[in-house]
């Protein structure tokens, strides 16, 4: 059994799409970030970061359940666990890290510290937010040209990396226009089933019997 400890957020969405996408069970822990649970004691000692999400794997082969955070390293394990969303072929499975890394690095960070900077109010700290919304831009557009050529974002096949970015991608669909092959990969991606599912986690606390 597999328990989800995660709020409604990109980084917990994702390994809520990831789980519903490849039908293991699982049961939600739903964690309030605005209330400080993920600083609480119980939490702090499944990841003393204190910070969502976190799966721990109780079916793994090892004694001790695995405790991971990260949302990156959680859909590597699971796609590694199942065989799923990740291809055979090493040079395939290169461009999904490449992927994975551009939108969990990239674009993640950049879109993080430029709506943080915008919660801020003096002249400087907007003046970075722009800079940072012009570089979002420059992502975005070689975001776009990669789906120009490509079903899904490494290739022809849906895998991790089309789920690391999406959830990040939905939180900016104001500046999606611009972009038709984005777009167009946003669409297609939010008429799967498991997706709609991934993304509504975590509206309570469930057992998910997949
Ligand atoms: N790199 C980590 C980021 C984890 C993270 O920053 N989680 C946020 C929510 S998206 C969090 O729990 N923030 C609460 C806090 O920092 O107090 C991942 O990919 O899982």
């Amino acid at each position: 059994m597999i328990d989800l400890y995660t709020a409604s957020t990109f980084n917990g969405q994702r390994v809520s799409i990831m789980l519903e996408e490849i039908g293991l069970a699982y049961s939600v822990y739903k964690i309030n970030l605005a209330t400080g649970e993920q600083k609480q004691a119980d939490f702090l000692k499944l990841n003393s970061s204190g910070r969502i999400p976190v799966l721990v794997d109780h079916d793994n082969k090892e004694a001790e359940p695995l405790v991971l955070t990260q949302s990156v390293a959680i859909l590597l394990y699971l796609a590694e666990k199942t065989g799923k969303l990740i291809p055979e072929s090493l040079p395939a499975r290169a461009k999904v890290y490449e992927w994975m890394n551009f939108h969990a690095v990239d674009i993640g960070s950049t879109i993080f510290n430029a709506f943080y900077l915008q919660q801020r109010c003096s002249p400087k700290q907007i003046e970075a937010a722009e800079k940072l919304t012009s570089k979002i831009h420059e992502h975005y557009r070689y975001f776009d040209e990669q789906l120009a050529n490509n079903e899904y974002l490494a290739g022809g096949n849906y895998s991790i990396a089309d789920i690391t970015a999406l959830p990040v991608v939905i939180t900016q669909q104001q500046k999606l226009n611009e972009y038709p092959n984005l777009t167009r990969w946003v669409q297609q991606l939010k008429q799967r089933p498991a997706v709609q599912r991934g993304m509504a986690v975590p509206a309570k606390e469930v057992s998910h019997e997949n």
